[in-house]
């Protein structure tokens, strides 16, 4: 399997200028972007060129509400988690993933980091890139590296430094 890298981010909220600059950063850089949803942003804005980006319960357009990447070996699952109620636990998220036969499923809506596997999905929520939530008040996006041996998970601040605490290696 090939070695990918991604980078993640959610819940922007009307803050255009953190997308562009993310966008910026890693365009062509890493194998793929995506933007989880709540970005505020009109669908057809031009931004979203080289993005992968789904309908969070904050936007209006034509965005896609479930979003299914396929790679030559990776099955890349998004959606922002409103439509299957993550406020209230993990199951639908958990089924519709394993319907996709997903190995990453990405999603947001919860405005706070967290990564877990369930089967051989590895579940990843970047938390929100300008309004956290919960313990970790730290505006922050993810960045993914996987192969077919591990994933590696980091979290980075919106001045784009790793933030130690939440790195971590899991096992595929
Ligand atoms: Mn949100």
């Amino acid at each position: 399997m090939a070695k990918y890298t991604f980078v993640i981010m959610s819940d922007s909220h009307g803050d255009r200028h953190i997308v562009q600059e993310i966008k910026d950063r890693y365009l062509g850089k890493v194998d793929m972007i995506f933007h989880n949803g709540d970005s505020e942003l009109p669908a057809s804005d031009p931004i979203w060129e080289g993005i992968q980006v789904v309908c969070g319960n904050c936007d209006f357009g034509d965005y896609p509400d479930y979003l299914v990447t396929q790679l030559t070996d990776l099955t890349v699952a998004q959606t922002h988690g409103h439509l299957l109620g993550i406020n209230f636990g993990f199951e639908h998220l958990d089924l519709w993933a394993q319907e996709q036969d997903a190995d990453i499923c990405t999603y947001g809506h919860l405005h706070r980091p967290a990564v877990w596997k369930n089967g051989k999905t590895l579940f990843i929520n970047p938390g929100s890139i300008s309004q956290p939530r919960g313990e970790i008040n730290e505006r922050l996006y993810a960045m993914v590296t996987i192969d077919a041996k591990k994933a590696k998970i980091d979290y980075l601040t919106r001045d784009h430094k790793i933030y130690p605490a939440l790195s971590q290696e899991v096992r595929r």
